[in-house]
């Protein structure tokens, strides 16, 4: 394709989940769509996210998009928990079926895009040298897709290869017989290291903190599962977005307490042979409950007890220094037993901290462990890192995140003020990361064509969050998790003030459903909280 024109109602930056669905349904409303990902390829962190082991931890039939009958006609999936390839073909096939791809320039980066108000419009700059501009700019570049880089000591000596699980190369990376080392065991290491296991002569885990694992559970999906939910999709839709995470995990409506201690185990080995992250919410006060949650917590210890035969290093891997589900869950095939093995060490950074990366391996303040090949699974700068590295400047210079040093504010996680016609979708202050990002995007960029679309008949040129409506809704952000244990662990959805220590829950916790009801009522009263101009 061709980029003749320069100027286009909507720039959509990011061909993942969001993205794609984005410019499909722009340009099907008949605006004008340029869609831009630096990859060179469409999927977005399913694209970037190739490492071993890498799958989804909500269920498939969930995980997926819920607008097109046809898609759910064509498309089968194999598996309760699909894996990256099956999940990367998915979003390619769906780029496909709707000529999405054709929509996009790719192998672009966006460097700048600077919004000017004698044009109404974003000036875009690229890496390519390409310039565009456009009315209204949808960054639909995800909340985890900046990821943190490996700042140890020492790296740039080392002789051996290293890789990032969220940058996993392309031409795949050699693992058969050689001596490997993974940093960090949150959802991504805990993924890889069972697979990572299978292949080295010897797999050395470092780990922080140990998390909470549960199985997942994986199993064909029969076709009939599929064919009873494509018949009625609207009405299931309907339904997803009427739950607490967009999916159709259980959630347990009585606490812990109306139940008998025998009751309660059932309960919890129920779910333990059953899978999934139900695990979180069993029971309806496990989250903000410490009691409760300690029972939850304590089984989890039991099994890995169970599961590791040595009872020292069974310890080690016991999560005890925060609440179950205060983090996320980790979802695991063969986690625990990978450490059974006799190729596998784990070093516990709790008690031998990393001292430096050596040209050989990595030596911490006790040891060397001799190296061929380093994983760093460090995680995300979560939530504005996608959006800072875009030099995004308003008519006063500023950045959208310049007025978030106490903790990101915006109206519906949508927008921030200050910042006309900029759209950020599953942004600070949406459910984002606690909701199922394919329905939660879905229904986001179908509330932004909706807006534009009201924009447009009305003769409007700009809308942008008044600040009395940014505080109202940062004030109901705070609320909602103001019970949480969750506020009070740090992990990257926790945003913590260095002078007071005060914290700030970054995600909106109330729940998708009054999520969905609430922006339905903002849009439904004329965008109320919104300034149009
Ligand atoms: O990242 P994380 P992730 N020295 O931030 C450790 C989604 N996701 O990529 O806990 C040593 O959870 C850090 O240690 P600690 C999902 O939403 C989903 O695994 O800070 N260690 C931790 O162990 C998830 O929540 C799937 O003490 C260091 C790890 O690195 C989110 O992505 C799969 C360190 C980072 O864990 C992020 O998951 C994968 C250091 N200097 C990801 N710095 C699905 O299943 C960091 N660590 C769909």
């Amino acid at each position: 394709m061709t980029h003749g024109e320069a100027d286009y109602d909507v720039i959509v930056v990011g061909a993942g989940i969001g993205g794609i669905y984005a410019v499909h349904r722009f340009a099907r409303q008949g605006l004008s769509v340029l869609g831009i990902e630096g990859a060179s390829g469409v999927g977005g962190v399913w694209y970037h996210n190739r490492y071993p082991g890498a799958r989804v931890d909500v269920d498939s039939i969930d995980y997926c998009y819920y607008f097109s009958t046809q898609i759910w006609q064509q498309w089968r999936w194999t598996e309760r928990f699909a894996a990256q390839p099956e999940i990367l073909a998915y979003l390619d096939f769906v780029a496909d079926s709707f000529g999405v791809k054709q929509r996009f320039v790719f192998g672009t980066w966006v460097t700048s895009a600077q919004w000017r108000g004698d044009t109404v419009r974003y000036h875009v700059t690229t890496s390519t040298g390409l310039s565009v501009s456009c009315r209204f700019l949808v960054m639909a570049t995800g909340q985890l897709s900046a990821a943190r880089r490996p700042e140890f000591p020492g790296l740039e000596r080392f002789r051996g290869e290293w890789v990032r699980t969220s940058h996993w190369p392309e031409r795949g990376v050699g693992l058969d017989g050689r001596r490997i080392g993974i940093i960090g065991t949150g959802s991504s290491g805990v993924q890889a290291i069972p697979v990572l296991a299978q292949y080295a002569k010897h797999l050395h885990v470092f780990q922080r903190t140990a998390n909470y694992v549960v199985p997942a559970r994986t199993a064909p999906i029969g076709a009939a599962v599929q064919r009873g939910i494509a018949g009625q999709l609207g009405d299931e839709r309907e339904l997803l977005l009427a739950t607490r995470g967009g999916t159709r995990i259980p959630v347990g409506a009585r606490p812990l307490s109306h139940f008998s201690p025998a009751e309660q185990v059932a309960i919890l080995e129920r779910q333990w042979e059953s899978g999934g992250q139900a695990m979180n919410s069993l029971f309806s006060d496990q989250s903000t409950n410490q009691e409760s949650n300690d029972v939850v917590a304590e089984f989890v210890r039991r099994k890995v007890r169970e599961i590791v035969r040595d009872p020292g290093l069974a310890e080690t891997l016991c999560p005890s220094s925060y609440p179950i589900g205060t983090r996320r869950l980790c979802l695991d095939i063969g986690y625990y037993e990978t450490f059974n093995r006799d190729n596998v060490t784990l070093i516990d950074l709790r008690c031998d901290p990393i001292a430096e990366i050596t040209e050989t391996g990595i030596r911490t303040q006790t040891a060397h462990h001799e190296l061929d090949l380093i994983v760093f699974a460090l995680g995300f700068r979560a939530f504005t890192g996608a959006l800072d590295k875009i030099h995004i400047r308003n008519e006063r210079g500023a950045a959208p995140t310049d007025g978030w040093a106490r903790g990101p504010r915006t109206l519906l996680g949508l927008m921030t003020t200050g910042f006309p016609n900029l759209f950020l979708p599953t942004g600070p202050g949406s459910p984002s990361v606690l909701g199922n990002l394919f329905l939660q995007n879905e229904f986001l960029m179908d509330w932004i064509g909706d807006c534009i679309g009201y924009l447009d008949a009305r003769g409007f040129t700009t809308i942008e969050p008044s600040e009395a409506a940014q505080d109202v809704w940062t004030a109901q952000v705070a609320e909602a998790a103001s019970r949480l244990l969750r506020l009070r662990v740090d992990n990257y959805m926790v945003h913590v003030n260095a002078d007071d220590k005060s914290r700030v829950f970054i995600p909106y916790t109330g729940g998708f459903d009054r999520y969905v009801r609430a922006a339905r009522d903002t849009a439904a009263r004329g965008y109320e909280g919104f300034v149009l101009s």
